[in-house]
């Protein structure tokens, strides 16, 4: 039977339908969900109701996973390669350091030299309405800039850190940013990625972008702003709303994505990810 697929948006996404991802799953099958991966930019996987071993299982198909080293305060405390984006509280009360995880637009691990491949989110638990995440496809945002603006950005090399985050409470969240650049320095990322698997170009940008390699914040920050502003127009854009037990997997490589803080925070989101290595990309600056 050929593969169920569902489109999500005019830009990016289809669901798979009538796929449990925790059945064992022969190599044709899942050579054809790769391919809807390549061509959709994300998947989702409605109904997905597996153990974390599983979750884990599935993921290993997409590559090898990320142990988070470079993310240890939200790593689960059993299994390295998932990593918790949630706002339960730890187990001694205090609040959770992942609770705005991903509160801006941003490509999973752009931060290191070696970004992630993709990324493959489950939902446990969800606010009584919002908590929604937003994907842009950086292929059409690329794609939809003039030949002027290519040739501009061709050869810029935006310069991402880590830890920059929209934060609500700036106590934890400025403790954990210092820690996080500590143990990310910044890293200088090509401003249009060739896809190494699909050979498209992608913009590769976001909110992580302090400035471009040899020149000055000031300088920046105006062409940076369009990019973003571009990349994130409506068009180009998917917002999923979450149901528990969606796993949604997203390429890094031609996406990116923000979660959104639209919901009463005295409400339980609890989500857990998985993280595919890239390939090794960009070079670490030793001044942001
Ligand atoms: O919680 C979400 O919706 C997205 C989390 C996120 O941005 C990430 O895992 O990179």
């Amino acid at each position: 039977m050929p593969l169920k697929l569902r489109r999500l948006s005019h830009a990016l996404g289809a669901e798979v339908c009538e796929v449990d991802v925790s059945r064992p799953m022969s190599e044709t099958r899942f050579g054809e969900i790769y391919q809807a991966f390549l061509a959709h930019g994300i998947l989702l996987f409605r109904n997905q109701d597996i153990t974390r071993e599983q979750h884990v299982e599935f993921s290993r198909r997409f590559g090898e996973l990320d142990r988070h080293e470079a993310l240890p305060r939200d790593r689960h405390p059993k299994y390295p390669e998932i990593l918790l984006v949630t706002n339960e509280p730890n187990p001694d009360g205090t609040p959770s350091d992942s609770r705005y995880t991903g509160r801006q637009w941003h490509s999973d691990m752009s931060f290191t030299t070696s970004p992630s491949l993709g990324s493959l989110l489950r939902c446990f638990t969800i606010p009584e309405v919002g908590g929604d995440t937003l994907f842009a496809s950086m292929y059409l945002a690329y794609e939809t800039l003039s030949d002027g603006m290519k040739k501009l950005i061709a050869d810029l090399h935006g310069i991402h850190l880590s830890g920059t985050r929209k934060i609500a409470n700036a106590t934890t969240g400025i403790a954990r940013a210092e820690e996080q650049r500590r143990i990310n320095p910044p890293v200088a990322q090509p401003v249009v990625r060739v896809h190494p698997e699909t050979g498209r170009k992608a913009l590769y940008v976001g909110e992580k972008v302090k400035r471009f390699d040899g020149m000055t914040e000031e300088e920046s920050r105006p062409l940076i702003d369009y990019l973003n502003g571009h990349a994130t127009r409506p068009e180009f854009v998917y917002r999923h709303q979450w149901r528990a037990n969606d796993i949604l997997v997203w390429d890094n490589r031609c996406t990116m994505h923000q979660a959104l803080g639209d919901f009463d925070e005295s409400q339980r989101r609890h989500m857990e990810r998985t993280t595919v290595l890239g390939t090794p990309s960009g070079y670490v600056v030793a001044d942001a």
